[in-house]
């Protein structure tokens, strides 16, 4: 008889996971399921479902060839089960067991799912928390609470140094600074050359998920073609033994800049892997510090990167939860405007927003300033449906989970939290985009006209924005020096920046 049934998602694809502590390889089954409703709660991007499903399947190979006995739900199996709790409550009937075990899952959804599973299964349902990330969703509301002025991503990314000893000298930052952000800001130079990457050619596994795939989620966005990501442990430690050594001495200098056709430049392109389960964060985190100790990378970029990890992605899963139920629902600047057609198709006559979107369908990937200060910017400025956009973003990227897009939406990008997050919204005009890309010179519209059809329209839209909010920004100082400048306009060119908006935002479709 099966003692216990160790239920694993997806995106836990962890030899170390918690709901694995204590394997009885004996007496014990682990449960995986391809289930249709996790590929269509949103319509995820034909290239997530192909890196999730294979790398399931090869997972399931590894415990299997360590004798561990795997129970997998394949998609197209006749009697495949259709959500994860379908799939449980079969593989409960299938296998008898004592109990079972989960790991806390990613979503508010799913967690409720499974506090219902500890209801209405008729064995005991054991939740455990997630070991993989460094602060539990308890420490961080304690934090959270302790700061009386809000909350600052760089306050508690200075405690997770701590917490971690990454980077330090006794209780002390290397290098004497916390942060060495402002040397992270450089333009790419035209000549200079990008490492060529790893592929990771298809195997039989991934090639049978890859037919699967264009089968059934044929008509979903996105595109199948050179898929070539690791899918297992072993391929996923290669990407990040080749960005340590290749990418890493220079992620911090380019770590904002932008080309035209290149959409990883120096990034690691490592957020699916971790996010999946395939590495674990702190390990990236320690062998980039090791590189540094080494004297293979500069302290910029190794800072860099850890912040991201530790900092960033730490604080935004400590939000999310701190936050839900209902942080999806908060729109503080009331944005009402539906999603542009354009976020599908990428057909745009803005250069910058077709290059990160078409880049976005072709690789469900694009960095950071991408999402952020290209299509981010432009949906924070337009005004477009918080919800929507949510989805968006949860759809299009192979990293996407709703613990860490829906802070970067909502809190990041819309300032739809009313800037609990972050408390400046992260707005620019199109100086910011021409400053740190390539992309103007291949546009229709003129990045240093201010005003008329031919002027690049994030510069009209960013001060239509800021008159749109001015009474809620009067109450944020960070805002001060904008709202001024603002102000000291002539009527007249306030009348141009709000004929110019209107008349652009009235063709959007
Ligand atoms: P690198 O630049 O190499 O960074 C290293 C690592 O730091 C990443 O792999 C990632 O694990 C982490 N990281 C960096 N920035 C963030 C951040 N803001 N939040 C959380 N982790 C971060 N990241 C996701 O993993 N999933 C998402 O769904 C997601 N949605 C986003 C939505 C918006 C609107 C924005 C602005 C950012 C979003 N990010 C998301 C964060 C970030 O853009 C991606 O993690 C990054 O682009 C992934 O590429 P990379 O691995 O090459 O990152
Ligand atoms: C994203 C996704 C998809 C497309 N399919 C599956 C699946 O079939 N089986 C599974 O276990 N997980 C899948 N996932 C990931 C889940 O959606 C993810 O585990 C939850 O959203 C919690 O983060
Ligand atoms: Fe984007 Fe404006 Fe530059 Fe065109 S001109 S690429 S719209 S920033």
């Amino acid at each position: 008889m099966t003692r216990t049934l160790r239920f694993i998602l997806g995106d836990q694809l962890s030899r170390s996971i918690s709901s694995l502590d204590g394997l009885d390889k004996d007496a014990d089954v682990v449960l995986i399921a391809e289930v249709m409703e996790e590929a269509l709660y949103v319509r995820h991007h034909k290239r997530k479902i192909a890196f999730l499903f294979s790398a399931m399947r090869h997972f399931a190979e590894a415990l299997r060839a360590e004798g561990v006995t795997v129970d997998y739900r394949r998609l197209d199996e006749e009697d495949g089960a259709r959500d994860f709790t379908t799939a449980l409550s079969d593989a409960i009937a299938r296998h008898q067991p004592e109990q079972v075990i989960v790991t806390e899952p990613g979503e508010y959804r799913v967690l409720a799912m499974m506090r219902d599973w500890a209801e209405t299964m008729p064995v005991p349902v054991l939740i455990r928390e997630d070991s993989r990330f460094i602060c539990p969703p308890d420490i961080f509301a304690r934090w959270a609470e302790r700061q009386k002025s809000g909350l600052t991503m760089e306050y508690f990314y200075r405690e997770m140094r701590r917490r971690t000893g990454l980077l330090m000298e006794g209780d002390k930052p290397v290098g004497g600074a916390w942060n060495f952000d402002a040397e992270n800001r450089k333009p790419l130079p035209a000549r200079m050359d990008l490492p060529a990457r790893p592929a990771f050619a298809p195997d039989a596994v991934s090639e049978d998920v890859l037919r699967l795939v264009e089968a059934r989620f044929g008509e979903h966005f996105g595109s199948l073609a050179d898929f070539a990501y690791p899918v297992t442990a072993e391929d996923a430690e290669r990407a990040l033994d080749w960005f340590i050594e290749n990418a890493l001495p220079l992620y911090g200098d380019y770590q904002d800049a932008m080309r035209q056709g290149a959409p990883l430049l120096f990034h690691s392109n490592l957020s699916a892997l971790i996010n999946a389960g395939l590495l674990d964060p702190l390990d990236c985190c320690r062998r980039a510090e090791a590189a540094f100790r080494a004297g293979a990378a500069p302290l910029n970029a190794v800072e860099g990167f850890i912040r991201q990890i530790i900092g960033w992605r730490e604080y935004v899963r400590g939000v999310y939860w701190l936050k839900m139920p209902g942080y999806g629902e908060l729109n503080a600047l009331e944005a009402r405007r539906e999603l542009p057609w354009f976020f599908w198709s990428a057909e745009t006559e803005m250069n910058c927003l077709a290059q990160a979107i078409g880049e976005t369908r072709d690789h469900a990937y694009a960095h950071h300033i991408q999402r952020l200060m290209v299509i981010g910017n432009f949906a924070l400025l337009a005004g477009l449906d918080p919800r929507q956009v949510q989805e968006w973003y949860l759809v299009v990227y192979h990293d996407a989970y709703e613990w860490v897009e829906m802070p970067n939406v909502v809190g990041m990008i819309l300032h739809a939290d009313g800037g609990y997050l972050a408390s400046k919204p992260y707005a620019a005009s199109g100086a910011y985009i021409d400053r740190m890309s390539d992309y103007c010179r291949g546009c229709r519209y003129d990045v240093k006209a201010k005003a008329g059809p031919d002027a690049c329209p994030f510069n009209y839209l960013y001060w239509d924005f800021i008159a749109r909010h001015r009474e809620r920004f009067a109450r944020n100082h960070r805002m001060g020096v904008v709202l001024k400048n603002y102000e000291r306009m002539s009527a007249e060119r306030k009348a141009e920046i709000e004929s110019d908006a209107a008349r652009f935002l009235g063709a959007l479709r």
